[in-house]
């Protein structure tokens, strides 16, 4: 069977369409994953390899996309080595004691395969069920930095200044805690690909918050750690982050395959800045909210942006978000597998 159009384009190959697929692309703003899921903690729906292959799989039945993206969440591995991680529904992850001193860190013991189980076996079904479409799974991770803005914040936070005071009144321990982080992430993905994931994609979500020098010197290196960990899979690996306009250049020189650009960017910008590796994006997600024209006008933009240059994943430059009306996201799948002729020559 042929390659899918994802990984070839993943590898900057030529392909025969655009392939696309949308980050939070399982989830609230489908009527069959609400329906599923119900109220309750999203951990508990992970925690069901069953039901989580199933939401795996729903956008993907739905819209035709060019890859699945494993159901999880970047604090499951941490949850499952008992750091006392919530998400609280409408929130998002909350930790009943968050990281402070060099005594947290031995909370943050390996992740061996046991604590993961549910995971790996998610991964197995969903993978089994795709290969009748020959859909790639892609398995995930957070990157240290935004797993520890997490764990140090304690909550989501709109200014980073826990972590951020953290950083800098104790960059020892704060290297420690990343040196901690990077172990477990690399164990996680390496056990989503051995079961049979096809691409890895690293969620550094927040890294848009740390000034280039911040980055160069903590978020950086942490990230090229684990790319380097990975790489002897073989198997394509991204790089995402929100409001990383300023950082492209250095984040592009952390090893990732691909580099995910988000909607602050135009991409054809975004490409020079990563010295023109492919890349993943960016429609703003809001441009999805006003019905099916719209979206797709706005794909269109994003598809004269990419120009028909190899190496193109049309993705949104963040999250679906859950006002977003399912139709409209799939007349952009329609749209892009169309119009999109990225490397045809
Ligand atoms: O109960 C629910 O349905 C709550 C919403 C929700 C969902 C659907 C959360 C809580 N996590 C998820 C699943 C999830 N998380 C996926 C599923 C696969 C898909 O994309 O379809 C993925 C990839 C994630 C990754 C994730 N979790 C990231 C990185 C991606 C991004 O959006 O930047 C981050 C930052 C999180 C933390 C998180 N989990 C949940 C929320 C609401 C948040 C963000 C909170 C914040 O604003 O800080």
């Amino acid at each position: 069977m042929n390659d899918p159009v994802f990984l070839q384009a993943c590898r900057g190959e030529q392909v025969s369409h655009v392939p696309v697929w949308f980050m939070r692309q399982a989830g609230r703003s489908l009527p069959e994953y609400r329906a599923l899921r119900g109220s309750g903690s999203i951990l508990e729906a992970i925690s069901d390899p069953a039901l989580a292959s199933e939401i795996t799989l729903q956008p993907v039945r739905r819209y035709g996309v060019d890859a699945a993206i494993l159901f999880s969440d970047i604090v499951v591995p941490y949850h499952a080595i008992g750091f006392g991680v919530d998400v609280v529904p409408g929130r998002g992850p909350v930790i009943a004691a968050p990281f402070q001193s060099a005594d947290d860190l031995a909370r943050l013991r390996d992740l061996e395969l046991a604590d993961i189980t549910h995971v790996t076996e998610t991964v197995t079904l969903a993978v089994k069920e795709l290969a009748a479409t020959n859909t790639p799974l892609i398995g995930f991770a957070g990157a240290p930095f935004t797993v520890a803005s997490y764990l140090v914040e304690g909550a989501p936070t709109r200014d980073f200044a826990v972590i951020k005071s953290l950083m800098h009144q104790d960059p020892v321990l704060f290297q420690l805690l990343l040196d901690r982080l990077v172990e477990i992430t690399v164990t996680f993905l390496r056990a989503q690909v051995a079961h049979g994931a096809r691409a890895l994609q690293l969620f550094d979500s927040w890294a848009g918050s740390l000034t280039r020098d911040e980055y160069q010197r903590f978020a950086l290196p942490a990230t090229r750690r684990v790319f380097d960990a990975v790489a002897d899979l073989g198997v394509p690996t991204i790089l995402f982050g929100v409001g990383t306009g300023e950082l492209l250049d250095l984040m592009s020189s952390a090893g990732s395959t691909v580099m995910g650009i988000d909607w602050h960017v135009d991409l054809d910008a975004g490409r020079r800045r990563v010295g023109h590796k492919p890349v993943q994006g960016n429609l703003d997600p809001a441009r999805c909210l006003g019905g099916e024209a719209l979206a797709v006008e706005a794909a269109r933009e994003v598809l004269a942006r990419a120009g028909r240059d190899a190496g193109h994943i049309f993705n949104l430059g963040h999250g679906v978000l859950p006002a977003t009306d399912p139709d409209a996201l799939a007349a952009v799948v329609q749209v892009v597998h169309d119009e999109g002729k990225a490397g045809v020559r």
